[in-house]
């Protein structure tokens, strides 16, 4: 037990939030056993301290967006009810990335084992140096808003007032996102 306050890192102290927060987390992977990148990264998402996955998409085979030319990623997104503070919980995430997975970043937006976005927590709107919620590219990518609306098509984007559903619907672009 604890009164909302617990050690993370080595002398990091986290001030936990008394009741759960729900949060958005996209997956992604394009280098390697991407179906068991994605599994094994919901797995280690579970096991965050005060925090349990309550829903996962379907997985997705998804063209790559952006000036990288690389191969096609699997992509899915996961619910996370969590009493971790927004901050303490892209750390975390940033810790599975390196950790678990070994990422190496060496081209930005390039191939990865896996990448772990914070897309939405609870109604939250955070702009700091790197912490940015909702994501800044949440309503333009189909590879995003596909799985997005599968499991959450009812949560509204707290800057856009639009669902997430209705993103989906609006959205122009020629990604190709395929369910598995
Ligand atoms: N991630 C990127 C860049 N491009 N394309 C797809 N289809 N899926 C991704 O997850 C992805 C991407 C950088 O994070
Ligand atoms: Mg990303
Ligand atoms: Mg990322």
């Amino acid at each position: 037990m604890n009164n909302g306050v617990t050690v993370d890192a080595p002398g990091r102290l986290c001030f936990n939030h008394p009741v759960e927060t729900v949060a958005y987390i996209a997956l992604g992977s394009n280098l390697g056993d991407r179906e068991l990148n994605l599994l094994r990264a919901v797995a280690e998402v579970g096991k965050l301290p005060e925090s349990r996955v309550t829903a996962l998409s379907s997985f997705y085979e998804t063209s790559p967006v952006g000036a990288v030319a690389q191969n096609a990623f699997y992509n899915a997104v996961l619910r996370l009810s969590t009493r971790l503070d927004a901050r303490t919980l892209l750390h975390r995430m940033l810790q599975i990335e390196d950790e678990a997975f070994r990422r190496i970043r060496t081209i930005p937006q390039g191939p990865r084992t896996i990448d772990l976005d914070l897309l939405l927590y609870g109604d939250s709107v955070i702009a700091e140096e790197n912490l940015v919620v909702p994501h800044p590219r949440l309503t333009e990518r189909r590879f995003v808003l596909q799985p997005f609306c599968e499991i959450a098509p009812e949560v509204i984007h707290p800057l856009t007032g639009k669902t997430v559903c209705e993103h989906l619907a609006s959205l122009n672009s020629n990604e190709t996102v395929v369910k598995l």
